[in-house]
């Protein structure tokens, strides 16, 4: 039987496919978009330690306060699930961001690793991210590097990479 748990442990992360339902999807789809008819306020320089990108990139982060219903999915039992199901008990919300491509605008985003963006010592998190709209290898989908955990157990240092860089 698949046990995301060991999937986890093993590789580092874990797929959850169609776990969440149309009413949860929707409230996402639904903030997102209010957050995205705000005015851009990034600069858009898109510099690796910048990076909003203008209209063609948004980072939209930390508003879950500003939306009630958001912050309750957050911090509800469903994300309770996902995270419960991968061997954390108790978690808290380290960040949380609707990251927008405009489409046809080659707004791509360099390899990274997550924990070098948050700028201080920090323990391990984990990272849940969620696709709103349909994703697929033309329309510019999330990669992840493959690793085997059981033979290289470490965190390789992070190298930051220009966008441009980026296949
Ligand atoms: O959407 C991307 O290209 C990467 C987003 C990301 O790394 C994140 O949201 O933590």
């Amino acid at each position: 039987m698949h046990d995301p748990l060991q999937v986890f442990r093993k590789q580092g992360f874990e797929v959850f496919e169609n776990i969440l339902d149309k009413d949860e999807l929707s409230l996402l789809q639904t903030c997102c978009d209010a957050l995205l008819s705000e005015p851009v306020d990034d600069g858009g320089q898109g510099d690796i330690h910048k990076i909003g990108l203008g209209s063609s990139r948004r980072f939209l982060s930390h508003r879950h306060t500003d939306f009630p219903e958001l912050e309750a999915f957050l911090l509800g039992p469903k994300m309770a699930k996902i995270i419960q199901s991968l061997g954390i008990d108790e978690a808290m919300l380290l960040n949380e961001q609707f990251v927008v491509k405009g489409s046809g605008q080659g707004a791509r985003f360099a390899w990274h690793q997550d924990g070098a963006y948050v700028g201080f010592e920090h323990r391990p998190y984990v990272t849940v991210w969620i696709a709103l709209d349909d994703t697929n290898l033309d329309n510019g989908c999330l990669y992840i590097l493959p690793r085997n955990l059981e033979n290289e157990n470490y965190l390789e240092p992070h190298k930051w990479q220009d966008d441009r860089a980026t296949n």
